[in-house]
């Protein structure tokens, strides 16, 4: 029988991914829009279907992770076979100046979606977006062992929607995993997370559009993956014969400093005389180090990243670089205000 999944999230970089994933599978795909005043539905234009054709399985419905009655209505009219709770406030300095909406969608979101869960009564597959964020500075490599330390309000929130599943799964026999994935860009990644503003600025810069590149903390480190290969690590997870947690990562750790060395290589630029550093960026708190061991989810799921760190730039970069020179990139970003 064709599976039908509920995606909240699915206008951002993961939910799309995750869209094309299940479409391809032959699922049926409902996703969770917000109301917006401009339309929010880039990323998953080109997966539009017709509603008036009979097969029709891309399936779009408003709502939002703060309506508990909107999600248990969607719930209880849907009937999923499995859900991907990917909507979150997913910006960890925007969680240090938006706290309190940051705890009420990540936390208490997926809260609301366990709730409605649970009281439809359904034998439904759950998937919540964790993060590496949750590890904060515990020592390297991290995995599912690892005791948690949170250091910013997006990292806290994400924390109680991991241990608030594994309670579910764990009290009710929900099947409800924690995927808890280390960073993963790709050229849909919003604009003022580092990779894609860095990729950005490479292509603006290349083509005399943009002269300077501001930036925080050149030090962190993070494991940067590429986001098809997660996504189809979260279907994996759902898929299993037991509910579990995972992690996904690809092992290696690199600097900002050394991802924007290779991005303006990629062009033959020198970095240095581009990127400066702006308190702006700074963060009250940040994670010096992660580096994340998917070894559970490589013996357990039969899952490995395909893409390292040096592909990723480069599709990044050459995919930036394609719009920028057909005048298709948003420049905002480049303000300075956001990012
Ligand atoms: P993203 O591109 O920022 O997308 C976030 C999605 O959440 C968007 O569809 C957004 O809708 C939606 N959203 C925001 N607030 C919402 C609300 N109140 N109600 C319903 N939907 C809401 O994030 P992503 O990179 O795809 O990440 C997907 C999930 O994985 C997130 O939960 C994130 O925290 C988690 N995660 C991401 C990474 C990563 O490296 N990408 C790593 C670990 C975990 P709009 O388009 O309308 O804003
Ligand atoms: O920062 C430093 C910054 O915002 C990475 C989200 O998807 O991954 C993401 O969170 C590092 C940090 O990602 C700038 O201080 C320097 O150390 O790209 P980021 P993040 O904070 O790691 C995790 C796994 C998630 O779950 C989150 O949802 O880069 N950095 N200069 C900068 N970061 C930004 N954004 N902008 C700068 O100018």
């Amino acid at each position: 029988m064709p599976k039908t999944a509920f995606i909240t999230g699915i206008t951002g970089q993961d939910g799309s991914y995750l869209a094309e994933l299940l479409l391809v599978k032959g699922y049926t795909v409902y996703g969770l829009i917000r109301r917006c005043s401009t339309f929010n539905t880039d990323r998953i234009e080109h997966l539009y279907q017709d509603p008036h054709d009979p097969n029709y399985r891309l399936r779009l419905m408003y709502g939002d992770l703060s309506d508990a009655s909107r999600l248990a209505g969607l719930i209880a009219q849907i009937k999923p076979d499995e859900i991907y709770n990917l909507g979150a406030q997913t910006h960890v300095k925007v969680s240090f100046e938006q706290p309190v909406l940051t705890g009420d969608v990540d936390a208490i979101g997926a809260m609301r979606m366990l709730e409605a869960v649970r009281q439809s009564g359904r034998k439904v597959r759950y998937y919540q977006a964790g993060s590496s964020e949750m590890f904060g500075n515990a020592p390297a490599p991290q995995n599912e062992e690892t005791a948690f330390e949170p250091a910013s309000p997006y990292a806290a929130a994400k924390l109680y929607a991991h241990w608030v599943t594994k309670n579910y799964r764990e009290a009710y026999g929900i099947y409800a995993v924690n995927g808890i994935l280390f960073n993963h860009e790709s050229p849909r990644r919003g604009a003022t997370f580092v990779t894609r503003k860095i990729t950005r600025a490479v292509a603006r810069i290349k083509l005399g559009k943009q002269k300077k590149l501001f930036l925080g903390n050149l030090e962190a480190k993070r494991d940067w993956g590429y986001a098809p290969d997660f996504v189809e690590g979260m279907w994996r997870m759902l898929q299993a014969r037991e509910p579990g947690d995972y992690v996904l990562a690809t092992g290696e750790s690199h600097s900002v400093r050394e991802f924007c060395e290779l991005a303006f290589s990629r062009v033959g630029l020198n970095y240095k005389k581009h990127v400066e550093q702006s308190e702006r960026h700074m963060r009250p708190m940040d994670v010096d180090y992660l580096r994340g061991d998917a070894s559970r989810a490589r013996k357990v799921l039969g899952w490995k990243p395909k893409v390292k760190f040096e592909k990723l730039v480069e599709i990044m970069v050459d995919a930036d670089l394609v719009m920028a020179k057909e005048g298709r990139e948003d420049f905002r970003a480049d303000s300075g205000i956001f990012g």
